[in-house]
């Protein structure tokens, strides 16, 4: 093929105005910008304080009644990269829910995944398609694809709870289904924790090479109660000197991730412990359950205590330093990067240089 004497400008600009027109784009003028030499998420490093969390959910808790029609008692965490949109990173929801004492947040059920992390209170129950699990701090609960839920407030203690979908990555897949249940609860069951009777015996935590493996099927064991977790990060720290030590919650029955799309881990960090920077592939949603310190996220410090929720975005650098000794829970869409051939992770020996500390956000 020859190519024609120079182009007009007019010529071109006619060219690209019957492109827009016919609803074409040039690859040549849009390359750099989509295919990146590394991943560029649009969702920034960003910390939820503890202090505004409690604030507002109180405030919800006064203003707001949970019923049909409204439902769910949830302040969904809006990275202010994603240009509001109310997600906490590119792929992952993440919120904060409440529920007063003898609340009840109606049944449905939707094709994207839930996980629930207990932050405070106890008393809860959460049914799902039939087996109600009862939630205390520290807790995880799953609410798989499709499974009826409802969350049920106790008789004494109010409830505040981390909530985690994959709704982004469902919604990017244009495979978002919902559907009320006919009733405002599904029936009354006889027992509660039966998913933990069943299989409550059986290994429930992978450590060391935590592999993020995915299977289609969720997790059978709909509860990991937090007695289990603390008990095997304290023996877990106690084999060891490492600055942390991790779990992942998995799959009973095959060590899968917990839900297909996300998976979920405890990390316990030493007192004065500090961890190298590492960046991977996969948005990550860190809740701190206790303790406090501080996680250096692409170069910016980040101070953090209990109830602070953050996120470190794909392929950011982040290395975490307690004070006293703290434990993080993480949500990450890991599984969907492996299960797909996209899973990297770089190590980096050396700490990173800290440009300047994040300010969150108060009321
Ligand atoms: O508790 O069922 O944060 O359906 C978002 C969607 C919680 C829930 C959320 C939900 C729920
Ligand atoms: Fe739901």
């Amino acid at each position: 093929m020859t190519h024609d004497a120079a182009p007009t400008e007019e010529e071109l600009d006619e060219f690209y105005a019957d492109l827009r027109w016919a609803d074409l784009y040039p690859l040549w003028t849009i390359t750099d910008e989509l295919l990146t030499p590394t991943p560029r998420p649009k969702a920034q490093p960003w910390l939820w304080s503890n202090k505004a969390l409690r604030e507002l959910a109180d405030r919800a808790l006064r203003l707001i009644p949970v019923e049909r029609g409204g439902e769910r008692r949830v302040l969904s965490l809006g990275n202010p990269g994603l240009g509001g949109t109310p997600y906490a990173a590119g792929t992952l929801w993440g919120a904060v829910q409440c529920l007063r004492p003898g609340e009840l947040a109606p049944a449905h059920r939707h094709s994207p995944g839930a996980i629930r992390f207990v932050l405070e209170g106890d008393g809860v129950w959460t049914t799902v398609n039939g087996d109600a699990c009862d939630m205390s701090a520290g807790d995880l609960v799953l609410t798989p694809s499709w499974n009826w839920h409802e969350h049920t407030g106790g008789a004494e203690s109010g409830m505040l709870w981390f909530d985690g979908l994959d709704l982004p990555i469902v919604e990017a897949l244009d495979a978002i289904f919902f559907e009320p249940y006919p009733e405002l609860r599904q029936p009354a069951p006889d027992a509660h924790n039966v998913s933990l009777a069943t299989y409550g015996d059986r290994e429930r935590f992978v450590t060391g090479a935590v592999t993020d493996a995915l299977h289609p099927d969720h997790s059978p064991l709909l509860v990991y109660p937090w007695t289990d977790t603390d008990a095997r990060l304290t023996q877990l720290a106690a084999a060891g000197d490492e600055p942390m030590v991790s779990l992942e919650y998995v799959n009973p029955l095959n060590g899968a991730s917990v839900l297909p799309t996300l998976a979920c881990a405890m990390h316990r960090i030493r007192a004065a412990g500090e961890t190298r920077a590492v960046r991977r592939t996969g948005n990550t949603i860190f809740v701190v359950f206790s303790g406090s310190g501080a996680s250096v996220i692409d170069g910016v410090r980040f101070d953090w205590s209990a109830g602070d929720i953050f996120v470190v975005p794909s392929w950011s650098a982040v290395e975490h330093r307690a004070d006293d000794g703290a434990d993080l829970f993480t949500l990450s869409d890991t599984p969907v990067l492996r299960a797909l051939g996209l899973y990297r992770e770089q190590q980096s020996p050396e700490p990173q240089p800290i440009s300047g500390t994040f300010t969150p956000r108060g009321v």
